[in-house]
């Protein structure tokens, strides 16, 4: 069990530096034994607002859009959409950093025995060294349930610690001021009018406690610590109220925090676990990837990455707490990648997909409560720019919930609602919670999939197409030369929208739900076009065999079908499965999978064809390519839906439980000899515990409720018919 990362020396860069999070607050701790750095941020502090971007030309051009693109007038088709449908303006502001904590210690001497350590079980970060003879510790970790980063320094010399502490970050910094006698207020607003504030108070034992302008400065304390909240106008009507609350309480409770943080976070990291039985290795985790690198096998950095994956979620996805963006919860620019806001024509929806399985359903409402604020901004696009029905949202999105087609090149695609929906029906199977899928699911699967009832149109052959979507985003090549990333239809619209219905039917069923819509999301369903086998035996990525420009393209868009959705399965539909092979095999053979999260999402392709070996290969190659020191997954940059993709992959390659039954070790790897999962979800309601080793295969199923279910374990298969609550334990022959 690899619960912790630990390096020898400080952060040099923010990609070593520890993260922290606490669902709304995150920090990158830098670890420096004289000037400590810690990075902050807030989540809901974002530049812009709520605008109306959408295009007023929109709909007046829908159709003709739709023409150029059947007549194959691509270039004109992709001018007219520059100017009639792109927002205004077209792009969303940023999320921003915070501010930088800074601690620079006095009076230390020559360090050794540095270490700096993150426990992930625990959400704990450690600094220790000794200086001068004498140890110095400090513990670092953000409690959820008090909103606050708390910092504790100690040390065993008789002098006790000297330093001083201001918030500063250039180059915007807003300016701190002195709050109280121990105390540090810092004040900023956006330019879109965002008021946010950081709040500080230090605590000492001992020693002397001063103030210069924008500085505390302790002077001979055994101990101290530093309490740390933050807020915005997003959130409160006072944000200096809501951050000094936070503190001044956690303040008062002093030794009870930690414990508090403690059990707050192991109550949802131990609910799983996951053994592959790996040799133990005491080395820093830098120079472990450094060892994969080399060619060396550590299968303890598998797990790690694993358990990482499951870690951030807990950081960065609470209740209350903002979507996780694409960096989390952590960003030092000011102007970051992609802004590092939403991107939901995979990334944000990637973010989720170890939710459930994982054991971690709970995590997914952030996510949900931002799908709820799309849905009056995706209404008016829906209206204004389709002139249907229902809620839409285009490849961005805001905190605002901001559902106009933004950014220039690959915007115009009309799916982001549909897909961020289908995490409302795993998290519905998983949890069978019924009262959730009532009052809030099915609302928004119904109203996701009205907008397409409303949206979709005929083409020749008689299937429902959109008539102007994109393959994510891939660029296809007619034999006149042109080129674009626009189209009429494509095998991921297909995808999609046989998730969408499909979910949004077995929803209805569940509550009995019956009218004309439902009918027509029916008829909708049956007449889309099935997939397509090309020359090369390869997936078809579009209606016909098109060269596309990037061979090797990050996006598997036409893949949708095998994952995250339930097309295809070499259980199922064998020859599909072999097209998707074929497919991986060709984007990999053009250099395919080179960023962190495509590669992520090849490892669950893998999982789901039953490749274990390649899967494994495969998360080598997410961690010795694709992964910076402190884990974090790289695009390059960090991008953190390549770590969440990492780890639904490997539970995908233990347990599938997406074809109405369960799938037992589909895509054990060779090399994984012994090991066990346990307290995984699968779909049902039913929590998996699984061991093997090279003789035998044990799995212990508890359902929530009564359930029937079939059960394979490669050509055994079993009907079983479960008691809610009651264990079942079952053994089968490797
Ligand atoms: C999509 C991807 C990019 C990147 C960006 C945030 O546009 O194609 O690789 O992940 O989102």
């Amino acid at each position: 069990m690899e619960n912790k990362l630990f390096y020898l020396a400080p952060a040099k860069q923010w990609t070593q530096a520890l993260p922290l999070g606490g669902g709304k607050i995150g920090a990158m701790v830098f670890g420096g034994a004289k000037e400590e750095k810690l990075s902050l941020n807030e989540d809901t502090l974002y530049e812009g607002g709520p605008a109306n971007r959408n295009n007023p030309s929109a709909l007046e051009n829908l159709q003709k859009i739709r023409k150029l693109l059947k007549d194959g007038e691509l270039d004109e088709a992709y001018a007219l959409t520059q100017v009639s449908m792109t927002a205004v303006p077209r792009y969303c502001g940023p999320y921003l950093p915070l501010t930088d904590l800074f601690l620079r210690s006095r009076k230390l001497l020559d360090i050794s025995d540095y270490k700096r350590e993150l426990n992930i079980r625990e959400s704990t970060a450690k600094v220790s060294f000794v200086s001068g003879g004498f140890n110095y510790e400090r513990r670092y970790y953000i409690s959820n349930p008090k909103n606050v980063l708390v910092t504790e320094l100690y040390t065993d010399s008789p002098d006790g610690l000297f330093f001083d502490v201001n918030l500063m970050r250039r180059p915007y910094d807003p300016g701190t001021r002195l709050c109280g006698h121990d105390g540090l207020l810092m004040h900023g607003k956006t330019n879109g009018g965002m008021d946010y504030v950081c709040a500080l108070r230090i605590k000492t034992e001992g020693g002397t406690l001063t103030s210069f302008s924008d500085v505390l400065r302790v002077e001979g304390a055994k101990k101290a610590t530093l309490i740390l909240s933050a807020a915005t106008s997003f959130r409160h009507d006072d944000p200096e109220k809501a951050a000094m609350d936070c503190v001044n309480h956690a303040y008062e409770l002093s030794d009870a925090l930690y414990p508090e943080h403690v059990s707050d976070v192991t109550a949802l990291y131990d609910r799983m676990s996951l053994d592959l039985h790996s040799d133990p290795v005491d080395l820093p985790t830098d120079v472990r990837l450094e060892n994969l690198k080399k060619g060396q096998d550590d299968e303890g950095m598998l797990e790690l990455i694993f358990n990482f994956g499951r870690y951030l979620l807990i950081a960065s996805s609470r209740e209350g707490s903002m979507a996780t963006n694409l960096q989390g919860i952590w960003n030092a620019e000011f102007a970051p990648s992609w802004e590092s806001i939403y991107t939901i024509n995979i990334n944000t929806e990637m973010n989720y997909w170890p939710a459930c399985p994982a054991n971690l359903p709970e995590l997914s409402f952030p996510l949900f409560d931002f799908i709820e604020k799309m849905v009056e901004p995706g209404r008016f696009t829906a209206k204004n720019t389709y002139g249907c029905l229902g809620f839409m949202a285009h490849h961005n999105a805001t905190i605002w919930g901001n559902t106009a087609p933004t950014g220039a090149g690959v915007f115009l695609w009309p799916f982001g609602a549909a897909w961020l929906c289908l995490q409302i029906w795993e998290y519905y199977e998983h949890t069978l919670d019924l009262d959730f899928l009532k009052t809030r699911g099915y609302p928004l699967l119904r109203e996701a999939s009205e907008f397409f009832v409303g949206h979709l149109i005929k083409d020749e052959r008689g299937y429902y197409i959109t008539g102007l979507t994109q393959s994510p985003e891939n660029t296809y090549i007619l034999e006149n030369g042109q080129r674009s990333t626009l189209c009429p239809t494509c095998t991921m619209d297909n995808g999609i929208l046989r998730a969408l219905f499909t979910y949004t039917l077995s929803a209805a069923k569940v509550l009995n739900d019956e009218n004309e819509l439902i009918y027509a999301i029916k008829e909708r369903l049956d007449n889309l076009a099935p997939y397509e086998i090309g020359s090369k035996g390869q997936l078809l990525e579009w209606e016909k065999e098109y060269e596309e420009l990037e061979p090797g393209h990050r996006h598997v868009s036409h893949l949708f079908g095998l994952h995250p959705g339930r097309d295809i399965s070499p259980r199922t539909t064998p020859d599909l499965a072999k097209a998707c092979e074929k497919t991986l095999s060709l984007r990999l053979k053009n250099g395919g999978g080179h960023t962190g999260w495509s590669r992520a999402w090849l490892i669950n392709f893998y999982a789901r064809l039953m490749r274990g070996d390649d899967a494994r290969e495969n998360l080598y190659l997410l961690l010795t390519n694709s992964t910076y020191e402190n884990l974090f997954d790289k695009h390059p940059p960090f991008q953190i839906d390549g770590n969440f993709g990492a780890t639904a992959a490997v539970l995908e390659m233990l347990c599938q439980s997406h074809m109405g039954f369960i799938d037992l070790l589909p895509a054990l790897p060779s090399k994984w000899k012994k090991g066990s999962v346990r307290g995984m979800l699968l779909r049902g309601g039913v929590t998996a515990d699984i061991s093997w080793d090279e003789e035998q295969v044990s799995l212990t199923l508890i359902p929530k409720v009564d359930i029937s279910t079939d059960l394979r374990y490669k050509d055994d298969i079993r009907k079983l018919t479960l008691k809610g609550g009651e264990k079942l334990t079952l053994t089968f022959q490797k």
